[in-house]
């Protein structure tokens, strides 16, 4: 990756409730009180309002850290916490204070508070087997309009929901279209998926191909159909949704 600087967008997806695999492996570890976060790392947080679940790669092992003490958890890869330990993530700079283990395959179907999103009673944490351990802070958030990854992995989860332990449900949901582009439409990932074919999420070249062209038709043609800054285009949106999720505590800046 030579010396681009990624500057991601880390959200904060607040845990409401655990499955059994989960509690088990943090029971004692979190105190009465204490919120456990998941942290999706994005570079479009103007998409945000789309997210309808969030992608943890069931293979992965993440841990939980100590943000603040007895209050704040992130759950995250431990080659993320190693890098925000000197971004002044932490409250001791270098030091990554891990309280327990867990495998992404322990936290599917947890339940999390998402910020911005229209799901408000929460979303789910999904299994995606393309996450790489080795970018961002391996939790993705799924926004299936914009993302062509996110919507071939919501489509095949929901074709094969017992093959990949969990509910049907859990993965057919309402697409929200967010921004709307002169080439793709209003739900971009869709358009481009389906256009170009691609059947699976392990279509790997295809869906490189398709992420970059809806990223580059989504940054520089793009206008916002949806939410507060609806009407601007997505170039002049993304910094003002990305400062306002800052602002409101429900965010935090994060570079690799
Ligand atoms: B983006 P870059 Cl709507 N493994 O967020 C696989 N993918 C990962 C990841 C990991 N460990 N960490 C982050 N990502 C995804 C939203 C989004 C994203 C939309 C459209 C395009 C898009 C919702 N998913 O990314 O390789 C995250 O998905 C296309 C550029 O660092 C993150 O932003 O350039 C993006 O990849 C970071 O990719």
């Amino acid at each position: 990756e030579g010396v681009v600087v990624q500057e991601y967008t880390a959200m904060k997806l607040r845990v409401k409730e655990w499955p059994e695999a989960a509690k088990k492996k943090i029971e004692g570890k979190i105190p009465e009180g204490g919120n456990v976060y998941f942290v999706p790392a994005t570079l479009r947080p103007e998409t945000m309002y789309g997210q309808n679940s969030c992608f943890v790669g069931p293979g992965i092992t993440y841990g939980i850290y100590e943000v603040k003490k007895g209050e704040e958890y992130y759950f995250i890869s431990d080659r993320a916490a190693r890098n925000m330990a000197f971004q002044s993530i932490f409250p001791t700079w270098g030091a990554f204070p891990k309280v327990a283990e867990l495998q992404g395959s322990d936290v599917i179907g947890t339940i999390v508070n998402a910020p911005l999103s229209i799901h408000k009673d929460g979303i789910r944490i999904l299994p995606m087997e393309s996450v790489k351990e080795t970018k961002g802070t391996g939790v993705v958030s799924c926004v299936p309009s914009d993302s062509p990854d996110d919507y071939a992995t919501i489509m095949d989860l929901a074709k094969k929901a017992d093959y990949y332990h969990i509910k049907r449900e859990w993965a057919e949901l309402e697409i929200l279209p967010i921004i709307e582009t002169p080439s793709y439409g209003n739900l971009t990932a869709k358009f481009l998926v389906e256009s170009m074919k691609i059947n699976s999420p392990k279509d790997a070249k295809q869906l490189a191909e398709a992420k970059d062209l809806a990223y580059k038709e989504g940054f520089y043609k793009g206008k916002m159909i949806y939410g507060e800054f609806k009407g601007k285009s997505v170039e002049d949106a993304k910094p003002l949704v990305r400062q306002q999720l800052i602002d409101a505590g429900e965010a935090f800046a994060y570079a690799e």
